[in-house]
């Protein structure tokens, strides 16, 4: 049975799933849903039928059909725990789940497209003002992930020696941050860390370029 996921080509956190579901080795189809203004897929009746919230990504696999990036990662340790993206010990589990949650849950909702079509639409505010929101939250975060990488300074991930999900979670925040030219020159740790996991196949294959809705 083939894993099934929802995803924009974008959209950061079908990104992580996607780093995720390589470095497992796993099989999966990509099911493109568009969040083009104009076209937004993901807010049509069909999408929300299958996931209520209208957000990517969105994860399918046999039975089990879940939204919510964190969600789907943890359910995917759990299913296929042959190359694990967190370690056995539960200390060093719970660092990474904190720098995941410091992404998803501290940055990422605050820059989501809603979000900034909220400030622009109903708040009346201006693309220069959006602009400086989006950079304020990036380096709020970003300040907090710098020091926590900045533990083993000589790794090449967030934590260890090994990809987790930590850098699952930062290589798509760095691509936004980007995306938006974010000056990311205090964050020499998060950079090279993004540098080398970009080197890596499975984090390649899953950049947002190389997905077949690229646009
Ligand atoms: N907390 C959710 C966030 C999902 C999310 O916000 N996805 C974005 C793309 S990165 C989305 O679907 N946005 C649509 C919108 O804002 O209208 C997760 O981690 O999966």
């Amino acid at each position: 049975m083939t894993i099934r996921l929802y995803s924009y080509w974008r959209s950061s956190a079908a990104y992580r799933v996607r780093i995720a579901l390589n470095l497992k080795g796993l099989d999966y189809d990509i099911q493109p849903v568009s969040l083009a203004p104009g076209v937004s897929e993901h807010k049509g009746e069909d999408y929300r039928a299958r996931n209520p919230q209208g957000l990517v990504p969105f994860l399918e696999d046999g039975d089990v059909a879940i939204g919510q990036s964190m969600a789907i990662l943890e359910y995917l340790e759990e299913a296929y725990p042959g190359r694990p993206l967190l370690p056995d010990a539960r200390g060093p589990r719970a660092r990474i789940r904190s720098f995941c949650s410091s992404v998803a849950c501290d940055i990422h909702p605050l820059n989501n497209l809603r979000v900034m079509e909220y400030l622009k639409g109903e708040l009346g505010q201006d693309d220069a003002a959006v602009l400086d929101w989006y950079a304020h939250w990036i380096h709020e975060g970003f300040r907090a992930a710098e020091a926590f990488a900045s533990y083993a300074p000589d790794s090449a991930y967030v934590y260890g020696d090994q990809p987790t999900l930590a850098d699952a979670f930062l290589v798509p925040q760095m691509y936004n941050a980007r995306r938006f030219n974010v000056p990311l020159d205090d964050y020499p740790r998060l950079v090279a860390i993004d540098a080398h996991c970009n080197t890596l196949p499975e984090f390649d294959r899953a950049r947002p370029e190389s997905q077949p809705d690229a646009g």
